[in-house]
């Protein structure tokens, strides 16, 4: 009994607002769905944030109408849970993943916590915040009974865990109960694999790189999916790696040394398949935003993607403007400026989007506001 394992694959995110982007995390998509067939497992599990949004735009449910058609054709069912980012923080609202029942998507949720596959037990939850993770703790305690005269058992759950997320999880590890044989995990977007209680914790991790910080696990240990082998004593996973045809180039240049940096990596740039995503930084002496923005792109617009660029500029009229700044009050400014909204909550999501975007940080200001809107939500 072998099955495949995928998470996070974020359909319909347009990432940098490009298109591009959008198209990159569909092909991504095809392909996995293409290598899955061809290895013919028995089922599919797929832990959530199928979609970017919990209403994806109409490619992306084309994208997974597609998708889905073919594991069926195939004859492979698939069992899923809504994650954080499909799940409709409304009373009574439906997750899009209900959509594809005909085709054969049996979604896991607190009216129908887990399936059996033949002797396997499929047992789960959709994404629970921190607010209720005492809820979710039921459950996982209800499930663990529920699982005990199964030959095998899977507990299929988007959350972060403590242990791999320290500062953002909703799941403490001393939660989970340990008799399970495979933790069928999402939402961490690394690649994760870990043995735990008596089976593994797995986290397959994104489908195509979501944040930057993604880069450095993509560049060890790939993306794409696991394949589990259920069959002897030991629990055999397979990372099945897909190469993604865009790059994401991470680099870091001293001004003086601009031109030669420039020219090497231009080089580099040319040798690769599809125009990369290019994040730099130039740092060190005092020299103009604006000239070196027209130098860098004067250098790479044709060659890339994208140039996201950040400047770090050290020089004694820096800091001046920064103290300058750090004189005026700027919360005050911005709590009168919105005061049609009178929320302190408000004020103070303006204040750090503000900070994020004025430093280019654009995919932290995003996370930040995805975050205030969750916890309006659940409150
Ligand atoms: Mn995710």
């Amino acid at each position: 009994m072998r099955f495949a394992h995928l998470a996070d694959t974020h359909l319909g995110y347009r990432q940098y607002g490009l298109y591009e982007r959008e198209k990159d995390y569909y092909n991504v998509f095809e392909e996995i769905v293409t290598s899955i067939v061809q290895e013919r497992p028995d089922f599919v599990i797929h832990s959530g944030d199928l979609f970017e949004f919990s209403r994806p735009p109409t490619q992306a449910l084309l994208h997974v109408q597609k998708g889905f058609l073919a594991f069926k054709d195939a004859g492979i069912p698939i069992y899923a849970v809504p994650g954080n980012h499909d799940t409709v923080m409304r009373k009574n609202a439906l997750p899009p993943q209900l959509l594809f029942k005909e085709f054969g998507l049996k979604v896991l949720s607190s009216n129908h916590p887990y399936f059996n596959h033949e002797d396997i037990f499929l047992g789960g939850s959709p994404y629970v915040s921190k607010y209720h993770s005492a809820s979710l703790e039921d459950c996982l305690k209800q499930l663990e009974k529920a699982s005990q005269n199964y030959a095998k058992s899977i507990l299929i759950l988007h959350q972060g865990i403590d242990k791999y997320l320290p500062f953002e999880y909703e799941l403490e590890l001393a939660q989970i109960p340990e008799t399970f044989d495979y933790y069928a995990m999402g939402h961490i977007h690394n690649r994760i694999l870990d043995d735990f209680g008596e089976g593994k914790m797995a986290y397959p991790g994104s489908t195509d790189i979501w944040k930057l910080d993604e880069v450095g696990n993509y560049q060890k240990k790939g993306k794409g999916y696991y394949l589990v082998d259920l069959a002897g004593d030991l629990l055999d996973v397979e990372a099945v790696n897909l190469d993604l045809p865009r790059e994401f180039i991470q680099k870091e240049m001293e001004y003086s040394q601009r031109k030669a940096e420039i020219e090497q990596l231009k080089k580099e740039i040319l040798k690769l398949p599809q125009k990369p995503v290019l994040h730099l930084t130039v740092k060190g002496g005092n020299f103009s935003r604006v000239e070196a923005f027209e130098e860098l792109n004067k250098a790479f617009s044709d060659l890339v993607l994208t140039m996201r660029p950040n400047f770090q500029i050290e020089s004694l009229e820096n800091e001046k403007i920064l103290r300058k700044g750090h004189s005026l009050d700027v919360k005050s400014m911005l709590r009168e400026r919105l005061s049609d909204l009178d929320s302190e909550l408000v004020t103070n999501l303006a204040l750090e989007l503000l900070q994020e975007i004025g430093e280019g940080r654009l995919e932290n200001a995003e996370e930040l506001t995805h975050k205030f809107y969750e916890e309006l939500y659940d409150h």
